[in-house]
């Protein structure tokens, strides 16, 4: 059994975590069979932000929330950005979109057309002037480039094409910007993905430099990859730098954090505490990326939010110093035993406590309900937006 009778550190590193949610889950979404359009959901990026900061308000672990362009375009970047803080929230990273215009048929950075990359690669840019308007730190890069048919086009020179334009952004960004380079195995390219996993994503993040890093999204692996492995590999090399979190059951089906797999999301944060990464200036990134086609948003979304520190605290609470003793004697039953006590501890007044002694109501979603948020953004919000996923 854990011994709980001294959660001083435990506590304060949970109270130190920051989770970052993604506009676009705020949004209608769905699959290409159908989006099922929700009442009061957000129609600007005011009001997407506005919802952030409701699960920030419930939470208290949620002050940024990460932007899509040009889902969020807007006029005036500065008075976006003010208008969240006035909320309680800050503008965090900056996502591309290279994805969806008719250009990008063949790719965006990696398309055999010169003209195509230009454009695409400006795309970057732009992003990078953004976020010296909203003062965001992190651009946020997934390539949806790749190919349907073996031959379709030359591998190789793809990924001259693609090195190219990360070359381009990367020179391009100013004081403490960096990349966060995300991979996918597949989807919506079927055959070859021009950054297909970690161990790509992690060559062009050390052809870059230093402000480069590899962001983790938990649904972009085949079935049955070690999430944590990779993890484990990329903060020894240095080169971890953010996670889309999500569930999975088969593919990227972006449900909420926490609901598939559990067991695995302690397994990364179990990495990241043994890693010395959860303090927020190591700079790792806590992204939430997901879709809720079916449940309501805000609420799927503070869950999401509480199922990250449930698996955070539970990683907490493994006793490292029995871990490594175990492990050095090659006791195996009893390492595994020691990892599996963590887990098996019901964290969840840990947290409750945490969010009374910070003012909070100890169940947010229960305050949420309560609170009369969702009556009152149905009533004003008539025609929500679309995430921007196809319809
Ligand atoms: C796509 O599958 C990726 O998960 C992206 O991180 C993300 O969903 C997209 O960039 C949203 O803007
Ligand atoms: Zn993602
Ligand atoms: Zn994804």
């Amino acid at each position: 059994m854990i011994d709980l009778s001294d959660l001083t550190a435990v506590k304060s590193a949970l109270r130190a975590q920051r989770i970052e949610t993604p506009s676009w889950a705020f949004a209608n979404s769905g699959t290409r069979f159908k989006v099922f359009p929700q009442a009061g959901v957000p129609r600007t990026p005011e009001e997407k932000i506005a919802d952030a900061a409701t699960v920030h308000r419930f939470t208290g672990a949620a002050p940024s929330v990460a932007l899509h362009i040009p889902w969020d375009r807007v006029a005036d970047f500065g008075a976006l950005t003010r208008y969240a803080r006035d909320l309680g929230v800050e503008v965090g990273a900056i996502n591309t979109n290279v994805f969806q215009d008719e250009d990008y048929k063949l790719g965006s950075v990696t398309n055999p057309d010169a003209g195509v990359r230009r454009k695409a690669t400006d795309h970057l840019l732009e992003a990078i002037s953004i976020m010296d308007a909203t003062g965001s730190r992190d651009l946020k890069l997934w390539f949806s480039d790749g190919l349907n048919y073996p031959g379709q086009d030359d591998l190789r020179d793809r990924q001259d094409r693609l090195a190219e334009a990360l070359r381009e952004a990367y020179a391009r960004l100013g004081g403490d910007q960096r990349i966060l380079l995300e991979y996918k195995l597949f989807e919506p390219a079927f055959y070859a993905t021009d950054i297909p996993d970690w161990g790509t994503a992690y060559a062009h993040c050390l052809e870059l430099g230093e402000r480069a890093t590899v962001c983790i999204d938990t649904g972009h692996h085949a079935p049955g990859t070690n999430i944590e492995f990779i993890v484990a590999f990329l903060l020894r090399a240095g080169k971890l730098g953010a996670f889309d979190f999500n569930s999975r059951f088969y593919a990227d089906d972006d449900l909420m954090a926490g609901a598939a797999d559990p067991f695995q999301l302690f397994r990364i944060m179990y990495e990241i505490v043994r890693g010395g990464a959860l303090d927020p200036a190591y700079g790792i990134k806590f992204m939430l990326d997901q879709c809720h086609n079916i449940e309501a948003k805000i609420p799927a979304i503070i869950r999401s939010v509480m199922n990250v520190q449930e698996a955070t605290a539970k990683a907490l609470l493994v006793d490292r110093d029995a871990l490594r003793a175990a492990q050095r004697e090659g006791r195996v039953l009893e390492s595994n035993a020691i990892l599996m006590d963590a887990y098996n501890t019901d964290v969840r007044p840990i947290l409750a406590d945490l969010r009374t002694e910070a003012g909070l109501d100890p169940d947010p979603i229960a305050a949420y309900r309560r609170s009369g948020y969702q009556e009152k953004i149905v009533a004003e919000r008539v025609g929500g937006d679309q995430a921007g996923w196809g319809a």
